[in-house]
């Protein structure tokens, strides 16, 4: 005799209850107001381009190439600036049960205060999340890996937002970082999650026939994703989801297939982003990626994702 039971994808956190546990990363399908509609439309929440305050054209193209193994990239922040994205926020359809997050990504800590300024007076439902690892501005470090910069931006954020907003971490590669990171995070207490990971930053792809790099920004570097960083967004969401307890980890990196996915919300992820795989094949990943993390459940006996979210064995 089989019983057979609805395998239940949906995340409750934030205070609300989304359909399921998959939505895009920013930067991927986002940054038009066509792009957010189709993965509002198929995703189970959905976040926008990190915004500047001024729109952006962005770095000089080439500036995405897809390898074998994922993606690099340095678009250089094309955006259509922070008012576009604000305006999609206050017509919204909130009701819709789908969150939406407002990436974030001011050219100075200032500009990110003004923006969280500007959406705290509007009373939006949405979610703010600040972006502090883009690798792609030329002159510009990554904020994540300047923890005392980090620690006065969490500190500005505070007092220019009054609701629970998130922060999207760079990969970090040594433990002693991680604990470093999680000290400074776990100061704030409206920080109610950080997403793991944004790209590996400047990497360089290089093309052996042409003798050329793949892209032109910045000769060539770029940030990776896809299968390249799997394993390293994976250690980012177990580590924080150690170190960060009554904190959230939305899990970033190298998700493809329902495996993947699980692979996330085993190391503690609670939803889980897609980027170089949408890129790649567009807002119907959302779906299939669902159904084989559905298909996989159902084979282990899981009929929710807190059945085994964090439940990663060691040896
Ligand atoms: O626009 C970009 O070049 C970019 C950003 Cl902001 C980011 O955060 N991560 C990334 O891989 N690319």
């Amino acid at each position: 005799m089989y019983e057979h039971h609805s395998t239940d994808l949906s995340v409750t956190w934030l205070g609300q209850t989304m359909p399921g546990c998959l939505y895009n990363a920013s930067g991927v399908w986002c940054r038009e107001e066509s792009e957010l509609e189709a993965v509002r439309q198929s995703a189970a929440a959905v976040i926008s381009k990190s915004a500047t305050l001024a729109p952006r054209e962005g770095n000089p193209e080439p500036r995405y190439c897809q390898t074998p193994l994922g993606s690099i990239n340095s678009m250089g922040l094309p955006n259509r600036g922070f008012a576009y994205y604000l305006d999609y926020a206050r017509r919204y359809d909130y009701l819709c049960g789908k969150p939406l997050f407002l990436s974030l990504s001011g050219m100075t800590l200032e500009d990110n205060c003004e923006m969280l300024r500007v959406l705290s007076e509007q009373g939006l439902p949405a979610i703010p999340e600040v972006n502090l690892s883009c690798p792609n501005v030329p002159g510009k470090p990554q904020l994540g890996y300047d923890f005392a910069a980090t620690a006065a931006a969490l500190d500005a954020f505070d007092r220019a937002y009054s609701g629970l907003y998130g922060v999207k971490l760079p990969p970090y590669f040594d433990p002693a970082h991680f604990s470093a990171m999680a000290d400074i995070l776990n100061r704030h207490p409206r920080l109610a999650f950080v997403t793991c990971i944004n790209s590996i930053g400047n990497g360089l792809v290089v093309d052996v026939e042409s003798e050329s790099v793949a892209i032109k920004p910045k000769d060539g570097l770029g940030g990776l994703g896809g299968d390249y960083v799997l394993p390293t967004a994976l250690a980012n969401v177990r580590e924080f989801h150690r170190l960060l307890p009554g904190k959230e980890v939305v899990g970033c990196g190298g998700v493809k297939s329902g495996r993947e996915a699980f692979m996330h919300i085993l190391a503690g992820a609670r939803a889980v982003q897609v980027g170089t795989c949408l890129y790649h094949e567009g807002p119907a990943a959302f779906a299939r990626i669902a159904a084989e993390l559905a298909q996989l459940m159902r084979d282990k006996g899981y009929r929710s994702l807190d059945d085994f979210r964090g439940k990663l064995r060691v040896l």
